[in-house]
């Protein structure tokens, strides 16, 4: 049998010394963005991390070990392959058995951090409540992960291709804490404004921080959600945006679009429809992010020391 887990050395010694670690996703490269973008913007995303003084830790399986960490090589062959499984909770135990390949989503990607005793994990958007759930069922993993393992997830809100009133629904009901970043307002992903209020706002690294050690400490479970709105120059206004989501999703449903596939046909057909545009921001978002996760990671090392 392969060896199931495997933490990049890296990693391992910053983790055994306490210092800061931010764990980083792989569906965003292998089904969030066209390659090459999807490499740039991977490596872009672990040089900010270390430029803001903590250790990256890209996280996927590869031939059934869950790696917590990538090295360049395997970083650059996740994002050549063709067809990689997008693993959540469901599946990844299953795929890592069978000596699997996958990207992990935010859910498994959570998992795969908590194994390794990382606290912070820095992405684009979480999933969610799609929208026409109340026919579909369409819920993502994320949410539920959110309530049960305790990292704090660094995004910019859930993506605005959902139904974002019910998915900040779904995430009070489950008890997780939703905090935007130096806003009253939850941002919606592309945009940095929506119409909803924000459950907590805070401002400050150490603040996020402190909370996040404070569940730990109450023993209970579960992450926090920070939602950090996309830098104003870089953001496409919603009202720009909306008409195009609604023609994606048409789309979506005309091509009969499902499960799994929805998020990433969504993604790729909003790049198409705004030029590219949608792409840009993204990026920008992720990198605005991994800076916000090294500050939280780093504030957190400061406490536990
Ligand atoms: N953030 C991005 N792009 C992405 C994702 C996040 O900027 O593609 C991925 C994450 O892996 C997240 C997934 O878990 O989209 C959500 O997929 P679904 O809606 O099928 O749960």
């Amino acid at each position: 049998m392969t060896e199931p887990f495997s933490v990049l050395p890296e990693v391992a010694d910053a983790l055994a010394d306490g210092r800061p670690v931010v764990a980083l996703e792989s569906t965003i490269i292998t089904h969030g963005m066209p390659w090459p973008r999807n490499i740039e913007t991977a490596r872009a995303v672990e040089a900010e991390i270390r430029a803001n003084d903590a250790v990256p830790a890209t996280i996927a399986v590869i031939d059934g070990t869950l790696h917590v960490g990538l090295g360049a090589d395997r970083l650059d062959a996740l994002a050549e392959a063709e067809d990689v499984a997008k693993l959540s909770r469901a599946d990844l135990a299953a795929v890592m058995a069978t000596g699997g390949t996958g990207a992990t989503t935010v859910a498994a990607t959570m998992i795969g951090a908590r194994l390794a005793g990382i606290e912070v994990f820095a992405t684009g958007g979480i999933g969610g409540v799609h929208r026409g759930a109340e026919l579909s069922f369409d819920i993502s993993a994320d949410l539920h992960e959110l309530s049960q393992t305790a990292v704090t997830v660094v995004a910019a809100g859930a993506k605005a291709i959902l139904d974002l009133p019910k998915t900040w629904e779904v995430l009070e009901t489950l008890g997780v804490p939703v905090i935007a970043v130096g806003q009253d307002r939850l941002p919606a992903f592309w945009s940095a404004a929506s119409p909803h209020p924000a459950p907590l706002r805070m401002d400050r690294a150490a603040d996020i921080a402190a909370a996040h050690v404070m569940r730990g400490a109450m023993g209970l479970p579960g992450g926090q959600l920070v939602a950090n709105p996309i830098p104003a120059e870089h953001e496409i206004p919603a009202d720009d945006l909306a008409p195009i989501i609604e023609q994606a999703l048409d789309d979506a449903e005309i091509a009969g679009i499902s499960a799994k596939s929805v998020t990433p046909f969504l993604l790729a057909r909003i790049f198409e429809l705004t030029d590219g545009r949608s792409l840009e921001a993204n990026i920008a978002l992720v990198l605005n992010n991994a800076r916000l996760g090294a500050a939280i990671a780093r504030e957190i090392s400061a406490i536990r020391r």
